[in-house]
Order: structure tokens, then C-alpha cells, then sequence
């Protein structure tokens, strides 16, 4: 893409503000965009949506659990709920399972029976499929989140988790979902050798399918573990059925309920605020390594400065971005990072 084509970031942002579906479609491909330009007008656009609403406004909701256990059929079907309710969804589908030939976005909207999004300008669906790094959700998936936080009351991600390999979107969602496999033991397995994250809900699928759904969600409720670390929440779990759309609103109330949960324990603005240093730290490495983290004093100082910053952590980054720059152009000496330092 010429650099002339390149979006100016603070006009595109208030377009994304005001829920302009063409504003989002280009301020993901901005945000997709490696070219060095580009970088530099991601981080202004994620500065320019920054701020307080970045840490208490929407709800960033992450599905997840093995491939064909009905993670995709059950977003539609929480998709049509919230839609009904008028309430509007953003979906980052990263799943590598989802059939290639109408990529995982036209799926989900291929089966959302309601309306298709690309008509209904109240749900935004972005197919990211491939994306899903080996035990790992990609960089640019979490911009991309936030991007979508700032114009849509709940915005979903859908990933795949394999067991044991880590699953981090247990690092970017404010509650997380896990959908386990009717009569399949290796949800209660993982759970049990601490392999997988403790989600804040969980979800057996296909319950229409009868006693095997039924067994695998009473062993789940029996064996969760009770993390004393939000022992306030009761870590549901829900038999639901996305074919026959059963069960889908109460699970749409635990979200809700969960969302009130970390709002009223004060957690929600501290758990973003956490998510957010971890991913910044993540994406300076992924642009300039390990050393270049060290030229403004290393992960410790990183953290620190973003901690003092929780309200602006991308106008940090664009500015802790432009110093390492500038210090590999001169090549000096390292240094620490210091108060102002850009
Ligand atoms: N019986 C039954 N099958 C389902 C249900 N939800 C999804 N499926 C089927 O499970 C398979 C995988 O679904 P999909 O949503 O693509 O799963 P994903 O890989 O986790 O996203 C498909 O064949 C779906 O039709 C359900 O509630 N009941
Ligand atoms: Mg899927």
C-alpha cells in the first residue's frame, strides 16, 4: 500500500468512534499493515482511541476450547441473542479450523440466520483464520481487539485452545470462555494437571446430543478448581445447545453477570491495564527483540512506566517505539528509561 493510501489515524478514529463500519475495516488493515509507516499510524490511531474508556467501557469476551466443539455455532448463536437484545458485536475469529473456502467470518455469518453482517451494521466480523500461532493468539490480534472495543458493546474472540499449549487468550479477555467437547475426558485431564487456564465460564456444547453432554458438564463442575484468587466467582458451567439454541441466553446472563462481577471487585480496569502492559511488552519485542527492550531499560522498566500510564499505554508505546528508534539510528550507549524520555 503507497503511504499516500494510508489512513490519517486521528480522523479514522473518530470515524471508529462513531461505529463506522468502512472506519473499522480500514483501521484493522491499518493495524495489519507492517509497512514502517504504517506501524507509525497504528500506534497514533490506538493513542488517538485510547484513554479512560479503554479500561471500563464494552466487554472483550474470548471463546475458546478444542476445534469441532461448536465454538464458532455457539458465537453465532450468542451473536443473534445479543443482537435481539440491541446490543452490537465486533468477532475476531482466529480459528485455523474454520472451513477455508468462506474463511471463518463468512462462516459465522453464513450461519447466523438473523441477518447477514454485512448488513447488519450493528455486528462486525473479522475472519483472522491461520492467525492462531502455535499455543499463542498473534500480536496484532490484540490491537485489533481494542480497536473494536472502542465502537462495539461486546466484541468476541474466538480462538482455538489445544490443551496443553498455552492459551493466552486468558491474557487479553476480560472473561473468558472455555467450550469443552461433550464426552471427551481431556478438558477434566488438563484441568486437572493445570494445563489450562481456569476459565471464567464454562460450556459443554451439543447438549441435544443427551447423557454424554450431561456427564461431561457434572464431571467439569465437579472437578473445576476454586482459584482462591476470585474466590467471589462461581465459575459456572453451562449446558447449552447452539444447534438448537438452547440454553444461550442464560449463558449470555453469565457474561453479563461476570462483567458486573469484575466492575463491582474493582478488577475490570486493573485486569486491561494488565492485559494491556503484557501485550505492549510483547509487540515491542516482536518489532525490535530482546535488545531493543533493553535500550529503554528492559521489561522491568517497561512495565513500570506503562503502570504509571494505565489511561494512555499506546501513547507509551508509540512513544517507547520512537526512542528505541531512535536509539538504534544512533547507535549509542544504552540507557535506562527515563521520566519523559521520547
Ligand atoms: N449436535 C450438535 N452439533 C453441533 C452443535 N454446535 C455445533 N455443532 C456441530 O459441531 C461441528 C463443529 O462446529 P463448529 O461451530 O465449527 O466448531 P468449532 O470448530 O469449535 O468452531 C459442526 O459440525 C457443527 O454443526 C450443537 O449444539 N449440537
Ligand atoms: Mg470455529
Amino acid at each position: 500500500m503507497a503511504q499516500a493510501n494510508l489512513p490519517e489515524p486521528e480522523q479514522l478514529a473518530l470515524r471508529i468512534l462513531r461505529g463506522e463500519r468502512a472506519a473499522v475495516a480500514g483501521g484493522l488493515n491499518l493495524l495489519d499493515n507492517k509497512l514502517p509507516e504504517a506501524r507509525n499510524r497504528s500506534a497514533r490511531l490506538l493513542a488517538a482511541l485510547s484513554g479512560e474508556r479503554a479500561l471500563n467501557d464494552g466487554h472483550l469476551v474470548g471463546v475458546t476450547g478444542p476445534p469441532g466443539a461448536g465454538k464458532s455455532s455457539l458465537v453465532s448463536a450468542m451473536i443473534r441473542e445479543w443482537r435481539l437484545a440491541g446490543r452490537t458485536v465486533g468477532v475476531l475469529a482466529v480459528d485455523p479450523s474454520s472451513r477455508p473456502e468462506l474463511g471463518g467470518g463468512a462462516l459465522l455469518g453464513d450461519r447466523i440466520r438473523i441477518k447477514n453482517s454485512s448488513h447488519d451494521d450493528g455486528l462486525f466480523i473479522r475472519s483472522l483464520a491461520n492467525r492462531n500461532q502455535l499455543g499463542g493468539v498473534a500480536t496484532e490480534v490484540w490491537p485489533m481487539s481494542w480497536l473494536m472495543l472502542a465502537c462495539f458493546d461486546i466484541v468476541v474472540i474466538e480462538t482455538v485452545g489445544v490443551g496443553q499449549t498455552e492459551i493466552d487468550i486468558a491474557e487479553i479477555g476480560d472473561t473468558v470462555c472455555y467450550v469443552a467437547q461433550p464426552a471427551s475426558g481431556d478438558t477434566i485431564q488438563y484441568l486437572k494437571s493445570g494445563i489450562i487456564e481456569i476459565p471464567d465460564i464454562f460450556v459443554v456444547n451439543k447438549s441435544d446430543i443427551g447423557a454424554a453432554a450431561r456427564k461431561t458438564a457434572s464431571e467439569l463442575g465437579r472437578s473445576a478448581p476454586r482459584p482462591d484468587r476470585r474466590d467471589d466467582w462461581d465459575y459456572p458451567v453451562c449446558l447449552v445447545s447452539a444447534t438448537m439454541n438452547t440454553g444461550i441466553r442464560q449463558l449470555n446472563e453469565h457474561f453479563d453477570r461476570h462483567r458486573k462481577y469484575l466492575v463491582g471487585a474493582d478488577l475490570l480496569g486493573t485486569l486491561r491495564a494488565r492485559h494491556q502492559s503484557g501485550w505492549v511488552v510483547r509487540l515491542l519485542k516482536e518489532e525490535f527483540g530482546t535488545f531493543g527492550l533493553e535500550l529503554i531499560g528492559g521489561c522491568a522498566a517497561v512495565g513500570e512506566r506503562l503502570g504509571e500510564n494505565q489511561h494512555r499505554q499506546f501513547e507509551e508505546y508509540e512513544r517507547m517505539r520512537k526512542h528505541i528508534l531512535s536509539r538504534f539510528m544512533s547507535a549509542s550507549q544504552p540507557s535506562s528509561l527515563t521520566k519523559g524520555a521520547s
